[in-house]
């Protein structure tokens, strides 16, 4: 297993490609889509929380990601030793009209295609999306944690309906008529995923890449009134199962996982690595579940992560983990210290194992 570290767009500088070595990762994980752009309530340095009004802005849908900015991240972070695993996350100004269901589909699929043949030339293997409509929302922040160190957390669901503009916690069209996003079924959103999958994954299987599915974060019946794709662990089954390929496969969050209310996270870990659907892997621990988990430091949630790494030995996974996110320090860098801390932990577990 390989330790990899997981940096936003604004992060994919020298200073932060050299933490990343320092505390010990040979891979990096990227974000592309901006999350930090236009948000109010995003303080760069750590992860995105947003309010009811989103992350902020999305990216240009005009501007796709070319393999010459691929291949120049891939360079700069070379430098330092560092080899990118994973391209994290579509900018929902690319897909809206995908995870929509809208008039652009077609042409935002055929993008879509464009992109992953750049990621694949550039020798990329993983691409993670989450295909959601409310995304990653809800979530609030305190000094929740050990010694009361700020983490994330839901506090309650968050139902207010998406308003026209907004999807995956993002505004792609900051000019929308005035109004809310019409619910969808589970079984609309599956169908609609489904034919992502068709459109995808033939072309994912030409380049080489796998393209790794993220569960919902936060996992519950739904977010902002509209259906979750992924939120039981055996859901992620029916994912594979739709499109069996090597190039579908699983962006495998272990903390979203133990935010589940049912199911059990060291039989999810044991059958999807048995089964070699582990693309890379979020290494972060939680406490409780929704609507009220808190996310903790690794050592000390609800999951053991050294039996969760043990079954991923015996079943020889060989891929990339993450810290995904940690708790922020209370020093002078508060992300950093998070950050290294849980890298040291997996370190020393990795070379113990
Ligand atoms: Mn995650």
């Amino acid at each position: 297993m390989k330790l990899g570290f997981g940096l936003y767009r604004h992060q994919l500088d020298d200073a932060h490609f050299s933490f990343a070595r320092q505390c010990g990762a040979t891979h990096l994980v990227i974000h592309l889509v901006d999350y930090f752009r236009s948000a109010r309530n995003n303080a760069t340095g750590d992860q995105p929380l947003g309010d009811d009004s989103g992350w902020g802005l999305a990216g240009d849908p005009n501007r796709l990601w070319s393999f010459e900015e691929i291949t120049a991240i891939q360079s700069a972070a070379a430098k330092h030793g560092l080899q990118i695993e994973a391209i994290e996350n579509f900018d929902p100004a690319h897909w809206h009209d995908v995870l929509l269901d809208g008039p652009k589909k077609k042409s935002q699929l055929e993008n879509l295609q464009t992109m992953i043949r750049a990621v694949g030339r550039a020798g990329i293997p993983v691409i993670g999306y989450n295909f959601s409509l409310a995304g990653v929302a809800g979530r609030v922040k305190g000094a929740w944690g050990r010694g009361g160190a700020e983490v994330v957390g839901m506090n309650g669901p968050l139902d207010k309906p998406i308003p026209n503009g907004m999807i995956w916690n993002m505004v792609y069209d900051p000019h929308a008529s005035p109004g809310n996003l019409a619910p969808i079924s589970t079984e609309e959103l599956w169908r609609r995923h489904g034919e992502f999958l068709d459109a995808l994954v033939p072309v994912a299987e030409q380049c080489g890449v796998r393209l790794a599915a993220h569960p919902d974060d936060p996992p519950l019946q739904t977010v902002r009134g509209q259906p979750r794709l992924v939120n039981h662990p055996l859901l992620y089954q029916r994912l594979i199962d739709r499109r069996p390929s090597p190039s579908n496969a699983l962006e495998f969050c272990l903390g979203t996982l133990a935010e589940m209310p049912e199911g059990d996270i060291y039989e999810a870990v044991e059958s999807y690595s048995r089964q070699n659907k582990i693309a890379y892997i979020h290494f972060r621990n939680v406490r409780g579940k929704v609507p009220f988990y808190k996310e903790t430091f690794v050592d000390e949630g609800d999951v053991d992560m050294m039996r969760v790494l043990r079954i991923l030995k015996k079943n020889n996974y060989e891929g990339v983990l993450i810290p995904d996110h940690a708790p922020a320090m209370s020093c002078a860098a508060p992300w950093h210290a998070g950050m290294a801390y849980a890298c040291g932990w997996m370190q020393a577990a990795l070379k113990n194992l």
